[in-house]
């Protein structure tokens, strides 16, 4: 008899975990895509790509992977001690943001079609780990282009 209560337990612990994932209420993360840009390329085959996710939930949530038509492969970045390093995923802590920006995290996208200009939106769509995902459509600046300190 004592066989049945650990797969129950296992049974009642998997529906929970579906009913939080299903509810409207507490503990999710609620996520906003903000600031993006993408300094045009200097590199025909290459661009970085920066955006803010700013998450006013109440749970965590990672940057999985970015989408675009653009470019063949977007991979994620950190820079630690001037020295870029690809990861599989970025936090997007609760209650505040990711940014990625120039001399921190950013995107790289790789194996671009053709070589964005200036004054062009490109899309990217950001994947999370929780949250549905998210479509961007961000700007091509000038390769100079610093974006003004804002929330
Ligand atoms: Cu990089």
């Amino acid at each position: 008899m004592n066989h049945a209560r650990p797969a129950a337990l296992a049974a009642a612990g998997i529906l929970l975990t579906a009913l939080a994932a299903c509810s409207g209420g507490d503990g999710k993360p609620e996520l906003h895509a903000l600031n993006g840009f993408v300094p045009q390329p200097l590199m025909e085959d290459m661009a970085a790509g920066y955006v803010t996710v700013r998450n006013d939930g109440d749970a965590d949530d990672e940057l999985t992977s970015v989408t675009t038509a653009l470019a063949g492969k977007v991979t994620l970045h950190t820079t630690e001690n001037n020295t870029m390093k690809q990861v599989k995923q970025l936090d997007v802590p609760a209650g505040g943001k990711l940014e990625l920006a120039r001399g921190g995290n950013h995107l790289m996208l790789e194996k671009l079609g053709r070589k964005p200009k200036v004054g062009e939106k490109v899309t990217l769509t950001l994947h999370f780990a929780r949250s549905e995902p998210i479509k961007v459509e961000v700007p091509v600046e000038p390769t100079t282009y610093r974006p003004p300190k804002k929330d």
